[in-house]
C-alpha cells in the first residue's frame, strides 16, 4: 500500500516554463484511459473510495485513517488485485455477493457499474522528491498535480502523513503553484458536467464541492 499526497494546481501559460526554471526535469509524455466504477447506490464514492481501471488494470484509492486539514489530498493507493479485493470486501461487505470464500475482482466487478471514462494526456516532470504532472483530458479539461509518494507507510501513520503534506504545501508555495481555493480534479469535473445526479450526492455528503 502506498501513500499519495497530491496538490492540484491551475495550469497557466507559463507554468511549465516556471517549473523548468526551478530545476524540473521532463520525464515522460503518456496517454492513459481511466474507467471509474461504483455500485448503483454510489457506496464507494460516498465513502471517498475510488476504484478505477487504468488501461485495464485495477487501482484503488482509499482515505488514510486520519487526514490533516489541507488543500493537499491524502489517499492510500492499492494496485494489486488481491489487496484491492480484500480492502473492498472489508469495507463494503455487500460486494461479496454471497461468496463465502472471498470474491475476486472479476466477481466484485459484477456488482459495479462504470460511471466515468476518459483519456488523459499527461506530461510528467520530476523535481527534488516530487512528481509534477500536467494532465489534459479528452473532454477538454486540464489540471496540474504535485505529487509525493511513500511506498512504505502504514495507513495509520499520522506523523509521516503530516510531514509529507507539509512538504508538498511548502514546495507548492515556493514555486507559486498554490492557491487559497481548492482546485478540482478530473473526476470531479467529469461528474459535474456529465453525471450531475451523482455529483449532487457527493456534494451533499461533503466528498466534493467546497470542502477541504
Ligand atoms: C481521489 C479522488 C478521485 C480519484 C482520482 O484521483 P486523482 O488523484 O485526482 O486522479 P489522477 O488521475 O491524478 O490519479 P494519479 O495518476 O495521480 O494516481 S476522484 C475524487 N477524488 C477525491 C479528490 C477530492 N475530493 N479532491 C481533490 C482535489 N482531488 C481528489
Amino acid at each position: 500500500m502506498a501513500l499519495e499526497i497530491e496538490r492540484k494546481f491551475v495550469i497557466h501559460e507559463d507554468s511549465e516554463t516556471k517549473l523548468i526554471k526551478a530545476g524540473a526535469v521532463l520525464k515522460k509524455h503518456v496517454t492513459f484511459t481511466d474507467a471509474y466504477f461504483d455500485t448503483n447506490n454510489y457506496d464507494l464514492s460516498l465513502a471517498d473510495t475510488w476504484l478505477r481501471k487504468r488501461d485495464g488494470k485495477w487501482q484503488l484509492k482509499i482515505p488514510p485513517r486520519e487526514r490533516c486539514t489541507s488543500l493537499t489530498c491524502q489517499y492510500m493507493e492499492l494496485d494489486s488485485d488481491m489487496e484491492i479485493a480484500s480492502s473492498l470486501l472489508h469495507n463494503f461487505p455487500i460486494l461479496a455477493n454471497g461468496s463465502e470464500t472471498g470474491a475476486t475482482m472479476v466477481e466484485i466487478s459484477q456488482c459495479l457499474s462504470e460511471f466515468a471514462r476518459f483519456t488523459t494526456h499527461r506530461t510528467s516532470y520530476t523535481i527534488h522528491d516530487f512528481h509534477v504532472d500536467f494532465d489534459r483530458t479528452d473532454f477538454g479539461f486540464e489540471v496540474g498535480e504535485i505529487e509525493l509518494m511513500n511506498d512504505d507507510i502504514q495507513r495509520d501513520d499520522g506523523v509521516g502523513l503530516h510531514l509529507m503534506v507539509e512538504k508538498v504545501d511548502k514546495f507548492a508555495s515556493s514555486i507559486d503553484f498554490s492557491t487559497s481555493e481548492r482546485v478540482i480534479g478530473k473526476v470531479e469535473e467529469f461528474l459535474q458536467r456529465f453525471r450531475p445526479e451523482h455529483y449532487g450526492k457527493l456534494v451533499a455528503a461533503n466528498i466534493m464541492g467546497n470542502t477541504v
